[in-house]
């Protein structure tokens, strides 16, 4: 408390109140004034402050939470995601908010009292649209069943993905489990930079495609650049994902540092916006982001993405969740470091790692098998269910002391444990 500058709230209310006017009239604001300012913790350096603006933002946010979850006037709209974080600031308060919807909010895990608590929630207030991240799915599906019996679903119409590729199994298990095969998956790709989903189905209007964003909203322009920016045409190709034209929310500058900006986005490519995904486009013109550009790996000269040998991984029955990193390796430059959570107790971890490697070399070929796989009870994540990779890197490597920030880790002591059984 500073005096001048802050105040009690029970003070500050009482005023109002015997002021005999509730209400707080409304500012008129210009459109391109500062909106809020959103760090993003960037996975090396210091974190950017990422600055949207009035009208742009919210024309776009209105727009996408519109048109992607085809919002009907009355409905109920759950999205489990974290305040703090773009998707909370977006898809709970300024588009569903701007379009009059009934916004629920909830502080809490999915995991507590117990493992049932979303599906009670979307029970009890009968809930139409739920909007959450792969890692909570994968979370659920590993507690079985088991806590969705018994609970009545049945009000739901559409189902969204956000945060991260959704692996087949995920999107299989949500589309059947939660939605009972009835409501379509909307798989929404955008960024904290990028205001509000920018590739995306449109729920019922365009089909839906197991772990593809699918095609980018109208007025989004997408393309792939190849290493030398070379624009990549025609379909079945991959690349880096850039977007070609603005929309009305895109980042106008970082904080008080707009070369940063600059620098970040729009100079890697020229006159491009450059998203830091890699992605692919399959033979009819869809969109799946495969991770970012930074977590490829080059083993043996060969180019691997993380996320597809994640993917191969998380095939395995018994395997709930991995993160991929590289580390330097005499031979094969980069070497492939896996750390898998498992399901239940694992009583031959010699056995398991056997068949996560059998798995890998026949869904990716025996180039993608890791070098060393790393059973783990957890990984370190955000708030908003992102992995730190720059912190399983690290470890990885071998370093054992300064880990760097870690302030936003969700749970920090997971950090020692795996630390501790470093192979
Ligand atoms: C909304 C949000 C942005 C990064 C982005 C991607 C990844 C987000 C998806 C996805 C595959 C998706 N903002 N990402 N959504 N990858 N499919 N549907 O997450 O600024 O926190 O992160 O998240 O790598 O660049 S964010």
């Amino acid at each position: 408390m500073k005096d001048g500058r802050d105040c009690w709230w029970e003070d500050e209310i009482k005023k109002v109140e015997t002021q005999g006017n509730p209400l707080c009239p409304a500012e008129e604001m210009d459109a391109e004034d500062v909106l809020f300012i959103l760090y993003t913790s960037g996975s090396t350096g210091k974190p950017k402050g990422v600055v949207h603006t009035t009208a742009g933002y919210m024309v776009w946010t209105n727009y996408t939470f519109v048109n992607v979850f085809q919002y009907q006037p009355g409905q109920v709209h759950f999205c489990t995601a974290d305040i703090g974080w773009i998707t909370g600031h977006s898809y709970i308060m300024y588009g569903p908010l701007s379009a009059g919807a009934t916004s629920l909010m909830f502080e809490g895990v999915p995991t507590w009292p117990d493992a049932g608590r979303f599906w009670d929630i979307i029970e009890k207030h009968k809930v139409d649209i739920l909007y959450t991240a792969p890692t909570a799915i994968r979370s659920l599906m590993g507690f079985g069943l088991d806590p969705i019996k018994g609970k009545d679903l049945s009000s739901l119409k559409v189902l969204g993905s956000v945060g991260e590729p959704i692996n087949e199994e995920a999107w299989h298990w949500y589309h059947e489990h939660i939605g009972n095969k009835n409501c379509p998956v909307v798989d929404t790709w955008w960024q904290t930079e990028t205001s509000g989903i920018l590739i995306s189905n449109l729920a019922d209007v365009t089909p839906h495609k197991p772990s593809f964003a699918t095609l980018p909203l109208p007025g989004v322009q997408p393309c792939l650049v190849d290493e030398q920016g070379k624009v990549i045409e025609g379909n079945n190709v991959s690349g880096n994902l850039c977007i070609k034209f603005p929309w009305p929310g895109i980042i106008r500058t970082t904080y008080n540092d707009h070369e940063r900006c600059k620098q970040t986005y729009f100079s890697t490519y020229q006159n491009m916006y450059f998203t830091g995904d890699g992605c692919l486009r399959d033979e009819e013109g869809n969109y799946r982001i495969t991770g970012r550009v930074d977590d490829v790996l080059n083993v043996s000269g060969h180019r691997i993405g993380t996320a597809e040998v994640e993917n191969a991984i998380n095939e395995h029955p018994q395997v709930i969740e991995s993160a991929i990193v590289g580390y330097p390796h005499d031979i094969k430059g980069q070497g492939i470091y896996a750390y898998v959570i498992c399901e239940g107790e694992i009583t031959d971890e010699a056995k398991m790692k056997q068949e996560i490697m059998q798995v890998v070399s026949k869904i990716i070929g025996p180039i993608a098998k890791p070098d060393k796989i790393q059973i783990v009870p957890g990984l370190p994540k955000t708030r908003s269910g992102k992995i730190m990779r720059r912190i399983l890197r690290k470890i990885a490597e071998g370093e054992t002391g300064n880990l760097g920030d870690t302030s936003t880790l969700l749970d920090p002591s997971l950090v020692d444990i795996i630390k501790n059984g470093k192979l």
